[in-house]
């Protein structure tokens, strides 16, 4: 290999690795699917950049980074000084971490990350009885992809109650408390393979949606194998509150990504395998895809006139082209065709429109959604199609009609007028009033409140997949990078504001303004499903060889100094953060028997294990709660049997 070191010259000068040279088409050179899009498309909006290079097209052209690296965007405070609180909290992805991350805005600092799909040590979660039980439950497997995380919704406001997040891996959807900022419910969707969007029906949340994004026979249990023609994909509606499966609908093609009208009546998502197929040239071999528009109400009614197959123990109503509940005056589902292999779709804050992202056209689509009742031919509900840049993903929303739109390709952040590409002739770049170059090929970006009917309209975060030369190398997997732009000002135009390196790989964000979100500093015991054990409930009893462990852990000590079990015991220890004082948490960590229990104030958790190996096991509190935290520790003593 060429990465030799050899001695002779001195030490090879690896800094030149990360020297590397921004042309417009790398991303298309590393991706071959991008690199197929027509050359002249690429001149274009190559061209197209060019002309607003005065806007700050131009990577560190942007005009606001004073020569100390400190930021000055003029009336707007960017700067979170120690001490002080952000205003936002951005929920990210995690990706294949399967996890959230919960960001302060502007500040971008790290404050938490949430476990979902995998275990966490310092959260105890996946150790304990209770979250190991809803990891093994909801499959058993050990990792998730998370890309999209909403938060729900009454009225159109994010009410800070739940926080959703799709498994695009496993097919799952989970559930976050944002009281305590923790998983508490996941479920397996049965027909979905590869769950991608996780949105919920607006205006209030009445369902949340998981889009099954990969092919499969239904049910999969081995049937069709090599059938791709009989395997369907599905999008499933869940109970918010029970987290249980209520319909699935089978569509025509695939679903990747979706948003919910603001009405309660129509959910869309987005198509890129009209084909059917099972390979990326073939699903690429169309010249137009869909948006999928689906009646929910519509939907409701088959569902009550018993009008479906239940499979898997879900209602599945046929939404295909052909079905009879397609032949009617009220298709359940409409198939809208767009450009080939269309990615994002949102659906504007005044409820209008919703907007689909081109990917491999270079346009984005906006369907008036009042006009799907009106028109015969469904095309004719799209009202615009501006020119936008190569590689448009992921479309977001302020508060005075622009629209942000991602362009992988192009590494841009495109902002636009929505009427404006409404009045202009399809293809045409007049609405386009700003692009900003980010650094690199962004996937995802939000804005503040984007979902909700009332933007913000001041931050947005580009979330690019490739950091190059931003950051200090740290060997081949580099970090991703979150870039915080200010968009308030659409005088200035659109500033950067911050690069935050990232841990790969979030994909999505959305970013809730602080008054709606009101996290518990403590637990109350009464949202619990354990008793907690006070301090003179310790205890330990022992049935037919198992052994109950009842304890409290306060500053600096366990309630028993000493447990004692015999080899082969069935060990549970149940433990209470008796702690009233905020901040103060304890864990139980069990070395050799892969414990590591975390219990915040007033939290109750209990474990269970087998205590198979004899000898002397130091019980001790893994969180540094006190000057005396090394001594909180208690000995776990497990007899051998004899002989
Ligand atoms: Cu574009 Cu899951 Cu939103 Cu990733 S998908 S970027
Ligand atoms: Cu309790 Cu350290
Ligand atoms: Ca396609």
């Amino acid at each position: 290999m060429t990465q030799t070191h050899d001695s002779d010259d001195g030490p090879t000068d690896t800094t030149h690795s990360t020297d590397v040279d921004l042309e417009i088409d790398a991303a298309s050179e590393r991706d071959p699917l991008f690199a197929r899009i027509p050359r002249r498309d690429f001149m274009k909006a190559g061209m197209a950049a060019g002309a607003v290079g005065a806007m700050g097209s131009l990577a560190g052209c942007t005009g606001i980074l004073d020569r100390d690296g400190s930021v000055s965007i003029d009336d707007v405070d960017t700067d979170v000084a120690p001490g002080d609180l952000d205003e936002y909290y951005a929920f990210l992805s995690g990706g294949h971490s399967g996890e959230v991350r919960v960001y302060g805005v502007p500040s971008m600092r790290q404050l938490m990350r949430i476990p979902v799909f995998s275990k966490e040590s310092a959260r105890g979660y996946g150790y304990d009885d209770e979250t190991r039980e809803l990891l093994e439950e909801s499959g058993g497997y050990t990792w998730g992809d998370v890309h999209h995380p909403r938060v729900s919704q009454t009225d159109n406001e994010y009410d800070g109650r739940w926080l959703f997040v799709n498994d695009k891996a496993n097919g799952r959807l989970a559930r976050i408390d944002l009281t305590y900022f923790e998983t508490d419910a996941i479920v397996d969707l049965p027909n979905q393979q590869g769950t991608h969007g996780a949105c919920a029906l607006m205006p209030d949340t009445k369902y949340i949606f998981g889009v099954g994004e990969f092919r499969v026979p239904m049910p999969n249990d081995g049937r069709d194998l090599d059938d791709p023609e009989e395997y369907t994909s599905v999008l499933s509606a869940v109970d918010p509150e029970t987290m249980n499966p209520v319909f699935d609908v089978l569509v025509d093609g695939n679903m990747d990504n979706a948003d919910s009208g603001k009405d309660g009546r129509w959910f869309f998502g987005t198509c890129y395998n009209s084909e059917e197929a099972v390979t990326e040239s073939e699903m690429t071999r169309s010249d137009t895809d869909y948006v999928q528009a689906f009646d929910i109400p519509a939907i409701e009614d088959a569902v009550e006139n018993g009008d479906y197959e239940e499979i898997d123990g879900v209602p599945v109503v046929d939404g295909t082209k052909d079905s009879s509940l397609n032949g009617g005056d009220s298709p359940i589902v409409h198939y809208i065709d767009v450009p080939s292999n269309p990615h994002g779709v949102t659906v504007t804050p005044d409820g209008s429109y919703a907007i689909a992202s081109g990917k491999l056209d270079n346009t984005c689509s906006v369907i008036d959604i009042a006009r799907l009742d009106e028109v015969d031919d469904l095309t004719d509900a799209i009202v615009g199609q501006p020119e936008l840049g190569m590689g448009p993903l992921h479309t977001r929303y302020d508060d005075r009609g622009h629209a942000y739109t991602s362009l992988f390709i192009d590494s841009q952040v495109v902002k636009w007028d929505i009427e404006r590409a409404v009045d202009s002739e399809p293809g045409s770049d007049e609405a386009v009033v700003d692009r900003i170059d980010v650094h690199y090929s962004p996937g995802h970006l939000n804005t503040s409140q984007s979902y909700t009917a009332d933007p913000r309209g001041d931050w947005l975060i580009s979330l690019n997949k490739h950091s190059m030369d931003r950051f200090l190398p740290v060997g081949p997997t580099f970090p991703v990078n979150d870039q915080l732009i200010y968009i308030g000002d659409d005088e200035e135009g659109m500033q950067l504001v911050k690069d935050t390196p990232g841990h790969p790989e979030p994909h999505d964000a959305t970013i809730v303004h602080r008054d709606n979100i009101e996290p518990a500093s403590i637990y109350d015991p009464d949202d619990l499903e354990l008793d907690p054990i006070g301090l003179d409930e310790t205890g330990i009893e022992r049935e037919d060889g198992r052994v109950h462990v009842k304890m409290y852990n306060q500053r600096n000590h366990f309630g028993h100094d000493t447990v004692t079990v015999e080899e082969g015991d069935e060990v549970t220890i149940t433990t209470t953060n008796i702690e009233s004082a905020e901040n103060i948490v304890h864990s139980l960590a069990i070395p050799q028997y892969d414990i590591n229990v975390k219990t915040a104030p007033q939290e109750t958790r209990e474990v269970t294990f087998t205590a198979d190996k004899p000898g002397v096991y130091w019980m001790y509190c893994a969180y540094f709660c006190s000057a005396l935290h090394l001594e909180m520790r208690s000995r776990l003593l497990v007899e051998p049997t004899e002989d």
